[in-house]
């Protein structure tokens, strides 16, 4: 009994000792939350800081000071993307017999732009690369099969004037007999060149295995040179680049010329859900090559085709569709090790930006604010066939257009309800 007193005595001392402690604290805390208030914040600011402070930051509060501005709408890297029709191609009323897509971006000589592109006019629409062992001389497997590389001319980048051919297949077996593809160019010295996919066998026999050819011209309307093949060749047996070079992209940078590619990898021959894209960057000091793998290949690891472009001291790069960065834009200061400089939205499959200082050696790469695009589903699954089209942006340092900043992208309910419910929703016992 005495000792059960005693402990309810020691019970009572103990808590008559903490509230007059707590009291105390209460005083302590009032006194340097008023003392705060004329020192440095200990809590992130309501006012964006311009600056990180100095106060214990969240990894997410840490990081937003590594971008080019904390708030995004500031970014010079940050951007909604605005599409418009193109105007001048004929598609056969979208019968899927002719198709244009992957653009090169577009150049300015004199006055006009010109434009290159993969164009496809065949007598029947693709049947698809799962059955290209059914492919012949007039039945293309993919979209990109039996194309030839065309050109067109235009005053505003929007009504555009075909002009025809500039690079065709040549004969078998010479490389790209099969298809030639997905062009994009360099002006080097005074000449102009094309880079481009040539295919020996239909896409989908056997992988989407092509290496990438150079043509060269004095002019921009041509006559066109052949100037190699596999200048971009493939990589050993178990490299990551093994079996394609795609969408080559020239830059000129650090005064050489900068192509950066693209491989498919951990894909063929059976294994093509499970894949991945990489882009790769190859350096040479002449258009027609050698040129050297840089050896931190792949230098990104995300994105499908390759966007890359001079920016401030270094180099850009939008990355879409694949990989766990996939709608980001990137920034390098080398060219070769890339950092997320922001998300993006509703991005332009393909891009091919009008980049007026993508071969001129800057040091102060300005950006841009528009370029085209395609969209490859323009048919139906039996009529297949893509057509390009414009985009405007604002990535450029020497624009400011606040349209452009907004972070929203509102789709109409269609587009969500259009994408349908997945085998899980369909079957809810199975949750
Ligand atoms: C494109 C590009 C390459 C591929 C195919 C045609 O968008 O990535 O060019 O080979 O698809």
């Amino acid at each position: 009994m005495k000792l059960i007193t005693k402990f309810k005595k020691i019970g009572v001392i103990a808590i008559v000792i903490s509230i007059l402690l707590s009291c105390s604290d209460k005083e302590n805390k009032s006194e340097s939350i008023e003392k705060n208030e004329t020192k440095a914040p200990t809590m992130f600011p309501f006012k964006m800081p311009e600056k990180k402070p100095n106060i214990p930051l969240s990894a997410a509060s840490e990081r937003m000071f590594d971008y080019d501005q904390p708030r995004v709408q500031d970014n010079e890297l940050f951007s909604q993307f605005k599409y418009t029709r193109l105007k001048g191609f004929d598609y056969n009323n979208g019968d899927g017999t002719v198709s244009r897509r992957d653009p090169s971006r577009p150049i300015l000589v004199d006055g006009t732009y010109y434009l290159w592109y993969t164009k496809r006019h065949t007598k029947v629409p693709p049947i698809g690369w799962n059955r290209a062992a059914e492919a012949t001389d007039e039945i293309p497997s993919t979209d990109w099969d039996l194309c030839d590389i065309w050109y067109a001319t235009s005053k505003d980048g929007i009504t555009w004037e075909e002009q025809g051919a500039a690079v065709t297949r040549p004969e078998k077996p010479k490389s790209g007999w099969r298809s030639v593809a997905t062009p994009d160019i360099l002006v080097w010295k005074g000449k102009y060149y094309l880079y481009y996919q040539a295919f020996d066998e239909p896409s989908g026999l056997r992988g989407d295995l092509c290496p990438v050819s150079v043509s060269y011209a004095d002019s921009p309307n041509g006559p066109w040179t052949h100037g190699g093949d596999k200048v971009i060749p493939f990589g050993k047996e178990n490299e990551w680049d093994r079996n394609a070079t795609h969408d080559p992209h020239p830059i000129v940078y650090k005064g050489k010329i900068y192509v950066y590619y693209k491989a498919a990898y951990n894909k063929w021959p059976d294994n093509r859900t499970n894949y991945a894209v990489g882009h790769g960057l190859a350096i040479a000091e002449d258009p027609l090559g050698p040129f050297e793998k840089h050896p931190l290949n792949p230098v990104m690891q995300s994105g499908h085709e390759t966007t890359y472009w001079p920016f401030r001291g270094g180099i850009a790069a939008l990355a879409i569709k694949d990989g766990n960065e996939r709608e980001t834009i990137q920034y390098s200061e080398d060219g070769v090790n890339f950092k997320i400089a922001s998300g993006v939205s509703l991005t332009p499959t393909a891009a091919a930006p009008f980049i007026p200082d993508a071969f001129t050696n800057t040091s102060n790469g300005r950006g841009f604010t528009w370029g085209l695009c395609h969209f490859v589903n323009a048919g139906t699954p039996k009529k297949g066939y893509s057509i390009m089209a414009r985009f405007d942006c604002d990535l450029s340092l020497d624009y400011d257009e606040p349209l452009m900043k907004k972070t929203g992208v509102w789709h109409k309910p269609e587009v969500y309800f259009q994408q349908g419910m997945g085998s899980i929703g369909k079957n809810p016992e199975g949750r």
